[in-house]
């Protein structure tokens, strides 16, 4: 068991804490509030915070990183000057496994192909005190659920999906690299006060519905932005009758919304939970303060008091649901499946059903998907999909193996690849993707923007559970309903498949050899970290100019993009994964994802000094060369999705000054401004409109930079003519102080110099 200790005292104050929040707030708290207010800096709390407005600075208890944000994290704490980080902190190196062959060959594949990855967040770890959880050990979220997650803890990491840890009463956010950064130095975190959204579920599931379709269901109603800089807390009968991984897969998607986290209060699930995990000490600390880990009761007897938005969902009645394709809000019930399909042309053939990622990868995801597919042993069919799964992490696999669960999979022709993220980051070498061929696939995942599995443009990825995953693969079908359908087996009977059925938690309890964690050294000055100057993977940090005083003028426009432009756009993953620690190297995917407003093309964009027509990284490299700032323009949710810095570093390194754009996703726009960018959205959203492919851009009211105050820009469009538009912003004094220096990390830097 981890850091006891940290968990005690955390609950030892909480008491204190909450009264001084009962006090300033003066009404009865919900669970959310009650774990922030008892995080603050300052200790106690001594104002009401205003939701929405206040910014305000945070103590989080751990952090948790993964292997390909971690090198960006790591390499900015290296220069932050401190010995050993302040807080319990965690690597875990699961993005960069290709799923090719199977969990064996792969595994070895990728230790060989990322040694020096690996090698050098394995010493940084070690040197810094830092927890290291090997190749192979599992994916982060999964891993930190069953190790480190605890009810009203708060906790920060480096990938959005960091949410997942609400399912264990936490308070958990998704940060870009140098905000772990700074908490890992000692420093406060800065969130503005959230909103509060309730969700009330009634009921229990049943049938062939799971906690994935609840989240699939709040995605339609909520969309990719509707949870943007809120909380989402989940409550009421319906949330005591989940498990606790079933909760975690519900906070999990929360990302997809763009909520800041999602969580639940604590209840016996947990409990039965942390006791499996071999937790037993901190379930009865927990015991010993169960109030505190959950609203009081008058907010759960009258939300709409206590939350700005309220959803109530009746889990008696929920349908199972597939949503997409290309975005995780489009939500069908399976029950309308057939006719949508076919009014909007998605092709109705399955090709692969994968079952895996942070979002549905526990024991309880495998038993039940495994129901389904004993079933269809049993009844004589065969999956017509091709059929892939990654556990969660070692512990669920290998109890898994021991259950005789993954041996029903691989009876079924399914390959089981590492304990890592594989497909669901890009990590696939899928046969035949570079034909580029339209077709379907359904998976447990969380995201299907388009390329995103495969690379395949033409792929069209559906995110469902994995029971209907199972159910889907086996039929070859979209459209195919397992609650009406039937299915014809080898003996050409028809055949219906039952409801899955499975096991929470395993009834053996949970087992392992190695999971695969190497402790950090006690005393870790002695270790010393080499990036080789000459690595195409790893390049050391060199800071970013500070600004320069003056206006910003003369800026040429980059690139307009139009419509959807989340970070899988910015800092695309898959093969480009392996230059997460070169920033150099990486930012020659610089918006290649982007589609141009001007001619609907992806890469494609002009170059105003020549005329000429080229890629987007090569053309920004020509104004860097010529020291010409530019400016990127967006549409709505711009940087919607991951957490990766890069989609800020890359622009900030290759010259860009700002961004200006419809809306933005909240750990997008606060990465731009670390990385000491202008972030800057239209006053009016209707200016996207004027912005001209040949414009030349000025920014007004730099000197005079401040809180709420807009800024001006001016439009030179290539006829002469000129326009005066207004840009809002979100930053307050000490984030103004990050643009002046030329980035957050650089006054770090020079404290530490003093
Ligand atoms: C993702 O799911 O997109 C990732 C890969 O986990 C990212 C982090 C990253 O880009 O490294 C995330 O969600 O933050
Ligand atoms: Fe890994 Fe996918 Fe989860 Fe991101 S969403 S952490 S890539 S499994």
């Amino acid at each position: 068991m981890f850091d006891l200790s940290m968990i005690k005292a955390v609950y030892a104050r909480m008491d204190e804490r909450i009264a001084a929040a009962r006090k300033v707030v003066n009404r009865p708290l919900t669970l959310t509030e009650k774990i922030l207010y008892s995080h603050l800096t300052e200790g106690n709390a001594t104002k009401a915070f205003t939701r929405g407005k206040d910014y305000v600075d945070f103590n989080p208890d751990r952090v948790a990183m993964q292997d390909a944000t971690a090198q960006m994290a790591l390499l900015q704490f290296m220069q932050a000057g401190r010995p050993k980080v302040a807080v319990p902190s965690t690597v875990h190196c699961d993005h960069l496994i290709t799923a090719k062959n199977g969990a064996t060959e792969d595994l070895a594949f990728a230790n060989n192909e990322s040694k020096e990855v690996y090698d050098f967040l394995g010493s940084v770890s070690n040197k810094y005190g830092i927890g290291f959880w090997k190749p192979g050990a599992g994916i982060i979220h999964q891993v930190v659920l069953e190790n480190y997650a605890f009810p009203g803890g708060m906790m920060i990491g480096t990938d959005s999906h960091t949410v997942n840890a609400g399912g264990l009463g936490m308070v958990a956010i998704g940060v870009g690299g140098a905000d772990a950064c700074d908490v890992m130095a000692g420093l406060p975190w800065e969130l503005k006060f959230p909103k509060l959204i309730g969700v009330k579920l009634t009921g229990k599931l049943n049938g062939w519905a799971s906690p994935k379709d609840v989240i699939l269901k709040v995605a339609g109603i909520l969309t990719v932005k509707g949870g943007t800089g809120a909380i989402v807390e989940y409550f009421g009968e319906g949330a005591k009758n989940l498990s606790c991984t079933g909760k975690g897969t519900i906070c999990n998607m929360g990302a997809e919304i763009g909520a800041t986290t999602s969580t639940f209060g604590y209840d016996e699930s947990m409990e039965r939970y942390l006791r499996a995990t071999g937790r037993a000490e901190v379930a009865d600390v927990a015991n010993t303060i169960k109030h505190h880990l959950t609203a009081d009761a008058e907010v759960y007897a009258n939300p709409e008091a206590y939350f700005d938005q309220l959803i109530e969902i009746n889990l008696d009645t929920l349908e199972p649901h597939l949503n997409g394709p290309f975005t995780p809000d489009l939500a069908t019930p399976i029950g309308k499946m057939k006719e949508e399909a076919a009014k909007n042309n998605w092709p109705l053939a399955v090709e692969w059903g994968l079952i895996g990622s942070c979002t549905n990868s526990s024991y309880e995801d495998l038993s039940r998907a495994s129901s389904i597919a004993k079933q269809a042993i049993e009844k004589g069919l065969k999956t017509k999909a091709q059929f892939g799964i990654n556990p969660g992490s070692e512990q669920v696999r290998y109890t898994a193996e021991r259950d005789g669960l993954l041996d029903i999979f691989t009876k079924l022709d399914a390959t089981v690849f590492t304990n890592a993220c594989g497909p669901c980051i890009g990590m696939w070498d899928r046969e035949g993707a570079e034909k580029n061929e339209k077709n379907t696939i359904v998976h447990s995942f969380n995201r299907n923007f388009a390329k995103r599995a495969d690379g395949n443009p033409n792929t069209y990825a559906f995110v469902t559970s994995p029971e209907m995953v199972a159910a889907i693969a086996i039929s070859g079908n979209l459209g195919f309903n397992p609650l009406t359908d039937t299915l014809v087996n080898e003996k050409g009977e028809n055949v219906k498949l039952d409801p899955p059925t499975g096991d929470e938690l395993p009834t053996k309890g949970f087992a392992v050899e190695d999971p695969g964690y190497q402790a950090p050294a006690e005393d870790g000055s002695g270790v010393t970290v080499v990036v080789s100057p000459e690595s195409t993977r790893l390049q050391l940090l060199a800071p970013f100019a500070p600004w320069n005083g003056n206006n910003l003028t003369g800026l040429k426009l980059l690139i307009k993009a139009k419509g959807k432009c989340t970070t899988d756009h910015i800092s695309m993953a898959g093969p480009w994964l392996k230059y997460r620690g070169h920033l150099d190297n990486i930012s020659n995917n610089m918006l290649i994802g982007a589609v141009n407003y001007f001619n609907e093309k992806t890469d494609f964009v002009k170059n105003q000094l020549t005329g000429e027509y080229e890629s987007v990284p090569k053309v920004q490299r020509q104004y860097k060369a010529q020291g010409i700032g530019s400016i990127v323009v967006g549409d709505e949710n711009y940087g919607e999705g991951s957490s990766r810095e890069h989609a800020a570093m890359e622009p900030r390194h290759l010259g860009v000054h700002a961004v200006l754009v419809k809306s933005f996703a909240r750990i997008h726009e606060t990465n731009l401004k670390k990385q000491g960018m202008l972030a800057l959205t239209f006053a009016d959203k209707e200016d996207y409109n004027k912005i001209q492919e040949d414009d030349t851009i000025d920014i007004n009211g730099l000197t005079t930079f401040s809180p709420n105050v807009p800024l001006t820009i001016v439009l030179t469009h290539k006829d002469g003519s000129r326009e005066e538009i207004k840009a809002n912003h979100t930053y307050n004094e000490q984030q103004i102080e990050w643009f002046k220096a030329g980035g957050a990390l650089n006054i770090i830097r020079a404290s530490v110099a003093k």
